[in-house]
């Protein structure tokens, strides 16, 4: 493929490297890493205090966007005055002659309606399931007068949306020579994500303490008082928070654990840790809900388990030797590689500018 000239933009909610983009900043690192490895040049416009890896960012000034997973459905678009999001596009709107595509990662009214307006092909990743009304408006709109624009991490993800079926499912990827695998674990199970009530974490408490295994427990915790009526909830379950680490040192403690369990309320749209465990070697226990149940291979690199069953949490563990921790890494290999992943998005950017991407019928 000749080499092309990217403009990718980040997420406006926060800084990247905060933590606040979520799974967004892991996605736009590798699949900036990964163009770059293959040879296309790229700018990222991303707000002002960012850094990613040495990769070529352009800081944008201005206030943050609030999460869109916080508005309820029938929520109106709010912007910020001086907005950093307003700022990105107006900045690329003089630039855009350089280049040749145009990638999206915010989960954000404006970037879809401007997309009319610029004369670019302009290609949006999106990261979170349906949320309001009027964010699904947008994105229909988009996706009927520019098809195959609109990519997304599951076919759970898309179909939380009417026309999920009109969208390129795109999955996720690591550079897994980040990730060790480890065949020998020590006797403790993992829990990994946002201490967050959507996230689930009593449900693994409760299938641990059962199974009489400590449960150790790394994420973000934005919420202390959360967490105090967990520990209250369950005062003699064996479980601890170990902390909100990087890629290098979470990866280190993963690998050691005998499982992961993913216990989410709400349809994650991908499940970034479940790719990092299996990349350790680690085999999965997810409820059947969401993109952990598209990544888990029931039996192979874990187990799905009925959503919200604690009994079917204590019955996998039950199960957990079973897997080959081997296979787990193989298919963390096959399918979630920088590489399986770049051939993925390359694929998608190919199709876009061979439509010529524009308007449509
Ligand atoms: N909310 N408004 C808004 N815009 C985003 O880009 C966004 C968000 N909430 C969460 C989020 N992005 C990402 O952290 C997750 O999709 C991973």
């Amino acid at each position: 493929m000749n080499s092309l000239k990217l403009l990718f933009f980040s997420t406006p909610v926060g800084v990247i490297g905060s933590g606040l983009g979520g799974g967004v900043e892991l996605t736009l690192r590798n699949i900036s890493q990964e163009m770059i490895n293959r040879g296309h040049s790229l700018q990222i416009l991303a707000p002002i205090g960012s850094t990613l890896n040495g990769l070529p960012i352009t800081q944008i000034s201005g206030n943050l966007q609030i999460v869109a997973q916080s508005q309820n459905r029938d929520a109106p678009i709010i912007m910020p005055e001086n907005s950093v999001l307003a700022n990105m596009w107006e900045y690329a709107y003089q630039v855009r002659n350089h280049y040749d595509l145009l990638l999206n990662l915010a989960y954000d009214w404006l970037p879809f309606y401007l997309t009319p307006f610029f004369d670019r092909p302009i290609a949006h990743f999106i990261s979170m399931g349906s949320l309001t009304a009027v964010m699904d408006s947008v994105i229909e709109r988009t996706l009927d007068r520019f098809p195959g624009t609109i990519g997304v991490h599951s076919y759970a993800q898309a179909n939380t949306f009417s026309f999920g079926d009109r969208c390129r499912c795109l999955s996720n990827g690591l550079d897994l020579s980040l990730y060790q695998f480890c065949l020998e674990p020590q006797n403790y199970l993992a829990w990994v994500g946002r201490i967050a009530p959507e996230k689930g974490l009593e449900d693994a408490i409760m299938a641990t303490q059962q199974i009489g295994i400590p449960l150790k427990i790394w994420g973000a915790m934005p919420d202390h008082a959360y967490w105090q009526t967990i520990c209250q909830k369950y005062p003699n379950a064996a479980f601890s928070y170990e902390g909100f680490l990087p890629t290098d040192q979470l990866q280190a403690a993963l690998g050691q654990c005998r499982g992961l369990l993913m216990t989410p309320k709400w349809v994650e749209a991908f499940g970034n840790v479940a790719i990092e465990a299996l990349a350790c070697g680690v085999p999965v226990i997810a409820y059947r809900r969401g993109g952990p149940s598209e990544i888990i291979q029931q039996g192979k690199t874990g187990w799905l388990v009925e959503p919200d069953s604690i009994e079917g949490l204590v019955e996998a563990l039950d199960r957990l030797d079973y897997i080959d921790r081997r296979t787990c890494r193989q298919h963390a290999e096959a399918k979630y590689s920088m590489q399986a992943m770049g051939d993925r998005i390359e694929a998608w950017f190919r199709d876009m500018l061979a439509l010529g991407n524009r308007e449509q019928g």
